[in-house]
């Protein structure tokens, strides 16, 4: 049994695709805003159609963090990559179910005697839904009413929390509680009721659930920075006067290094593929990644958000959270910032760093002879990303690379100490970064495809997918290794120290291409960038 599982049934809406006046996604919002603690979708009339709205609540839930099960159908689960399934007796059995949607699936099942507990396989589940506790008439062969003396008898024998359902609704819902229910589980009760809106906020404070704030709910923006800021790490001896007034006032940096960097939702992110606290480290080692590149330590991040209206509080809270993370992990401190409403999560930030004084590596520093290298593998986050998009939990490995890059500090301290004087971190894939070196340093560089290693997971999965070797590697995007020139002879020393680095290609004299000797496939995918 997962621990805690319980506090997530005891607000367990349910979509009804019949309700006169909401459909199922406006249902969602409105349970998820009044504090639903999990969404199931149930729709015995669904149609590939309804795919899309599926979806759309699916998005709605994992904004809010609230998991999002569907009723029966397995298959549909694992094509919308839902949190998990409800089976009723006579569906896909549990351990199936299990095996379709992985270890960390939710899978509840319905019970309704004792006897049918008796009977069920519930290794393979979380929880348990029993009634019908009261009269419903929204399930069509619902079984007979078992009543609080039946749902309290169900309870005692049950290895999981159970969740109350059947007529539950606000009037009752404690009482099922009372009788030892982990929670309710409604439908009519919201989705019938004359004021829905109204109805979700009352079952919640019947059970107990807590509302959940949104941004139009704030009593204004500068409240919530006000309470945000301070959450982030401070170091006077970075930021003398710290953020709170017009401007921060910074202390001497020697050799200042500023970067800026935006990540926009529908541009390179969605707020369904990563957790926002995820989603704020990730934006923050991406910007200090420019700072790696340029030998420059982080000291001060000045953070700029764009807030859509329907993003809650706790999802603000978790994004500052994983900002301050990625602070805490550079030993980097806030220098303020702002947040105002927008149409889009789009997280700028402004970083600080402090340079070296005896070399800035440029792009334009490469010479013909120079072997050309890169600190670490290429292609996983783009494999990540398209795992996310296809809902294959199969590459944890690759999603990881996706979700957590990490700004290379490390190479970069090996590569000063070599004196590389040509490095950039690599964002759009090899052949458009290596692009970026040859036009800046006019030369051409020829690629060795044959000596990259291709990573083993990578491999796996384009074996899985029937991608030709070198798709993502040239053209993934978002590796943010570091792409760096040197003499051959500098670089196995180089090796001895980064044993991940290796050998793309060679600087040659201009010809008339940028890029030569680009394996066939190298362009096979582009950069993932997303549709609007
Ligand atoms: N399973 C047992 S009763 C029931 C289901 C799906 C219907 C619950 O709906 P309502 O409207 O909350 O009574
Ligand atoms: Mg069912």
């Amino acid at each position: 049994m997962r621990t805690g599982f319980a506090e997530n049934l005891r607000f367990y809406f349910i979509t009804d695709d019949q309700a006169p006046g909401t459909s199922p996604l406006q249902q969602a919002e409105i349970a998820i805003k009044a504090g639903a603690t999990l969404v199931q979708y149930r729709n015995k009339h669904f149609s590939i159609n309804d795919i899309p709205e599926v979806e759309a609540i699916r998005d709605a839930c994992r904004r809010h963090f609230v998991p999002f099960v569907i009723n029966d159908d397995v298959l549909l689960a694992k094509a919308v990559a839902a949190d998990g399934v409800h089976l009723g007796q006579t569906d896909t059995p549990p351990s199936v179910a299990r095996r379709i949607l992985g270890a960390s699936a939710i899978i509840g099942v319905s019970v309704s005697t004792p006897a049918e507990l008796d009977a069920a396989d519930l290794t393979p589940c979380n929880y348990i839904g029993s009634g019908p506790v009261y009269a419903t008439g929204t399930k069509a062969d619902a079984k007979a009413v078992i009543g609080l003396s039946g749902l309290g008898a169900v309870v005692e024998k049950a290895p999981l929390p159970v969740v109350a359902i059947g007529g539950v609704n606000a009037q009752n819902v404690a009482d099922c509680m009372g009788h030892g229910a982990a929670g309710g589980a409604v439908i009519s009760g919201i989705t019938r009721a004359e004021a829905p809106a109204q109805a979700a906020v009352g079952f919640a404070r019947a059970c107990g659930a807590r509302s959940r704030k949104f941004l139009s709910a704030w009593q204004d923006e500068f409240s919530l920075i006000d309470s945000l800021l301070p959450s982030l790490p401070m170091d006077e001896s970075i930021v003398r006067v710290p953020p709170g007034d017009d401007a921060a006032l910074l202390n001497r940096i020697a050799h200042p290094v500023a970067t800026t960097d935006t990540q926009r939702e529908f541009v390179h992110f969605r707020r369904s593929w990563q957790t926002m606290a995820e989603l704020g480290q990730k934006a923050v080692e991406i910007t200090f990644s420019d700072l790696a590149a340029s030998y420059a330590r982080p000291q001060a991040l000045f953070v700029n958000l764009g807030i859509p209206r329907d993003m809650s509080e706790e999802s603000i809270i978790e994004l500052y959270r994983g900002i301050r993370q990625g602070l805490e992990r550079h030993s980097a401190c806030s220098g303020g910032g702002n947040i105002s409403a927008a149409g889009e999560l789009t997280i700028d930030l402004f970083a600080v760093g402090s340079g070296r004084s005896d070399i800035f590596p440029l792009r334009k520093n490469a010479r013909p002879g120079d072997g050309v290298y890169v600190t670490g593998p290429l292609g996983l986050a783009r494999a990540g990303l398209k795992c996310l998009e296809t809902g294959d939990e199969a590459f944890p490995d690759l999603i990881h690379h996706f979700k957590h890059p990490k700004a290379r500090f490390d190479a970069a301290q090996i590569l000063a100490a070599h004196g590389v004087s040509c490095v950039m971190d690599m964002s759009d894939g090899l052949s458009g970064d290596a692009a970026h070196i040859a036009e800046a340093s006019g030369l051409t560089i020829a690629f060795d495809a044959g000596q990259m290693p291709v990573d083993p997971q990578l491999a796996r999965f384009f074996d899985k997918y029937g991608f030709p070797a070198h798709a993502f590697m040239f053209a993934g995007g978002e590796d943010y290794e570091l792409l760096f020139t040197c003499l051959p002879e500098v670089f196995r020393e180089i090796k001895r120290h980064l044993p991940s680095a290796f050998c793309v290609g060679r600087c040659h004299r201009r010809q008339r291409d940028y890029l030569i000797d680009l394996p066939a496939d190298a362009d096979s995918y582009r950069h993932g960038r997303l549709k609007g």
